[in-house]
């Protein structure tokens, strides 16, 4: 039997390597708490390897989403200083598996917030909101997971970037989303599609993330993928843009 901290060393050593696995399950009979325990533990021999926790990716809050992958449940995982992107920067293909991005909503957190909270809660407790993206690659061959598996792998979350902060004193529960490649419209979405508005991803994260004491000041958080997620291909540029609140963009080098 390949124990928890087993599991995680593997996913660790995919994400490390950008060398696909094949899916847990197919082998061990994981559930979800196991599933976070090799999350957990996965992550904390990138904390060891020098890596900050700055915050959390929720996913699959879109039926977008959940379309696209199979699974119809709320995941979360954790976002370090080594997986964020500069802004207008560009990402190293051959870092990733087979990367996809996806437009994002992000939250800067300026007080705690964990457990049952309301959206009124959740929203005071956030310094700003920006248009985001997201890079998943799932570890597993062909982007296939059941449930457990993808919470496994960080909830797919491999990178992200993040354009500039705006008030979030400001109506963002249905704001226009283009992504476009290379100039050309991908994608075409609205925030409300986030759990019929981006705010109840946050309340989601407070109380999924309870358990590690909650959400912190500082901290960043995704909401989850408007739309579908996009695969990226060499030489793109990625441009997301949020009615409102701008673009932000990234190109993909070698
Ligand atoms: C799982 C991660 C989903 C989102 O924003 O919904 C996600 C996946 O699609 O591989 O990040
Ligand atoms: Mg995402």
């Amino acid at each position: 039997m390949t124990s928890l901290a087993e599991f995680a060393q593997i996913v660790d050593e995919a994400a490390r390597t950008a060398a696909a696995i094949p899916q847990f399950t197919e082998s061990a009979p994981l559930d979800v708490e196991e599933a976070y325990a090799i999350q957990a533990l996965s992550m904390e021999r990138r904390f060891a390897r020098g890596e900050r926790l700055i915050g959390v990716k929720m996913g699959l809050t879109s039926r977008a989403k959940m379309i696209q992958v199979g699974v119809d449940e709320v995941i979360w995982g954790r976002l370090t200083d080594a997986m964020r992107l500069e802004e207008g920067g560009s990402l190293s293909k051959a870092r990733y598996v087979h990367p996809r991005i996806e437009p994002e909503l992000a939250f800067l957190m300026k007080r705690d917030l964990s457990g049952v909270v309301t959206a009124a809660e959740a929203l005071s407790a956030v310094e700003a909101i920006a248009p985001a993206m997201e890079i998943i690659d799932s570890r597993y061959r062909d982007f296939k997971f059941a449930l457990p598996d993808v919470i496994a792998d960080n909830s797919s979350s491999s990178g992200f970037v993040v354009g500039n902060w705006a008030r979030p004193d400001q109506d963002f529960s249905n704001l226009g989303i283009v992504v476009e490649v290379d100039g050309r419209p991908v994608q075409i979405g609205s925030t409300a599609a986030i759990l019929g508005h981006p705010i109840r991803s946050l309340v989601a994260a407070a109380r999924a993330t309870a358990g590690i004491g909650g959400l912190k000041p500082g901290w960043i958080v995704l909401a989850g993928g408007a739309t579908a997620a996009h695969p990226l291909k060499l030489g793109q540029n990625v441009r997301t843009t949020i009615q409102n609140l701008g673009p932000v963009s990234i190109s993909v080098a070698e």
